[in-house]
């Protein structure tokens, strides 16, 4: 097994490489890649070094594997040349997500449509990944009509630049604007770039990746994606209708028994999830579950995760090994 990561030197990148650790993923060779201005550069994985290399070099070498984060264009122009090598891509990107001839996987839901002959296969956005992971049983058993979200997204989504302009911000130093405005002290109503029809582009992967990855065009869903200057995960406020009506200690149970799902829902004792306790956790929190009393079955959810984690890494890592647990690489 010969694994690449590409984009090895970014936030993500760096995250791939500690779950792939954690995880204890078998490999017999590692390549590390990242764009030509890193090639040659030192890093460090499992106590040996490794030289970064360029994308060029990585399909000479024609890894089984490589999971990409390295930015949409990136991907777009590469993954089909590693696809024709014959390695197996999983891309953290969104250039291929909608694409109707790639699966996009969570392995948790989906996994199962994998085939041996995949060869680019998307990761889905950190913001939808958290949000269907903690929604799956609950779809099983009482059907989902609509669903409402609003998010409250860390700084690291954007990547190591934004991370930096906000601490640069709150140490009073002159930063390198990644956003259009401030973000320490402050909230953007803004991820990803504005779409003709009023809203982001995050708020259009919310929409889309979740009716593809539950296979069903006709949950509704509407999104309001929003920046807030924290750094340990993703938070999301979640109202969702049921085609059936449910019972508050059933979804509890449900939810307590949902694989990669911790509940956290004690409110008297000022339980609940929070994003500096999901950080570095492979996990999805929820808590606050409520009835909404304005409507018939309808819940009120409070869903994080670690972006990094879930989101992007964690999740191409367990699609990795679900790829090895199942002889499709
Ligand atoms: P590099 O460090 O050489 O720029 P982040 O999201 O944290 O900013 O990280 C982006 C990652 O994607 C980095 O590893 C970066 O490598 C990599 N990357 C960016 N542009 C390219 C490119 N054109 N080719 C290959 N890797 C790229
Ligand atoms: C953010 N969700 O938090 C974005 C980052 O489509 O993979 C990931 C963008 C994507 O800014």
């Amino acid at each position: 097994m010969k694994l690449a990561v590409v984009g090895a030197t970014g936030l993500v990148g760096s995250e791939i490489l500690e779950v792939l650790d954690e995880h204890n993923f078998p490999f017999d060779e590692l390549l590390l890649v990242a764009s030509e201005r890193s090639a040659g550069k030192k890093m460090t994985f499992k106590g040996k070094e490794y030289t970064v290399m360029g994308l060029k070099q990585a399909v000479s070498e024609k890894p089984d594997i490589a999971i990409f984060s390295a930015g949409g264009s990136t991907s777009l122009e590469w993954a089909p040349k590693f696809a024709e090598v014959g390695t197996i891509v999983i891309d953290n990107s969104s250039a291929w997500r909608m694409d109707p001839t790639k699966k996009l996987v969570v392995p948790e839901i989906n996994a199962k449509e994998l085939r041996i002959d995949d060869r680019i296969i998307a990761n889905p956005n950190c913001s939808t990944i958290q949000m269907v992971i903690a929604l799956n049983k609950l779809r099983d058993r009482y059907g989902i009509k609509r669903i409402v979200v609003s998010t409250y997204q860390s700084v690291t989504g954007t990547g190591k630049a934004a991370v930096d302009q906000m601490m640069a911000e709150r140490a009073g130093q002159p930063a390198d604007m990644v956003y259009p405005h401030k973000i320490d002290l402050n909230i953007l109503p803004h991820i990803d770039v504005f779409q003709p029809n009023g809203y982001t582009k995050e708020e259009m992967k919310m929409i889309n990746e979740t009716k593809k990855i539950f296979g069903d065009d006709s949950i509704q869903v509407t999104a309001t994606t929003v920046r807030v200057p924290t750094i340990g995960g993703h938070s999301e406020s979640v109202n969702v209708e049921f085609k059936q009506d449910f019972d508050l200690d059933e979804v509890r149970k449900i939810l307590s028994e949902t694989p990669g799902v911790v509940l956290q829902d004690d409110p008297a004792n000022n339980v609940y999830p929070m994003p500096l306790t999901a950080h570095k956790r492979d996990e999805v929190f929820v808590g606050r579950l409520r009835r909404d009393e304005s409507q018939p079955n309808t819940l009120n959810m409070w869903i994080v995760a670690d972006n990094l984690r879930k989101g992007a890494a964690t999740n191409a890592v367990q699609i990795a090994e679900y790829l090895v647990e199942h002889s499709l690489v």
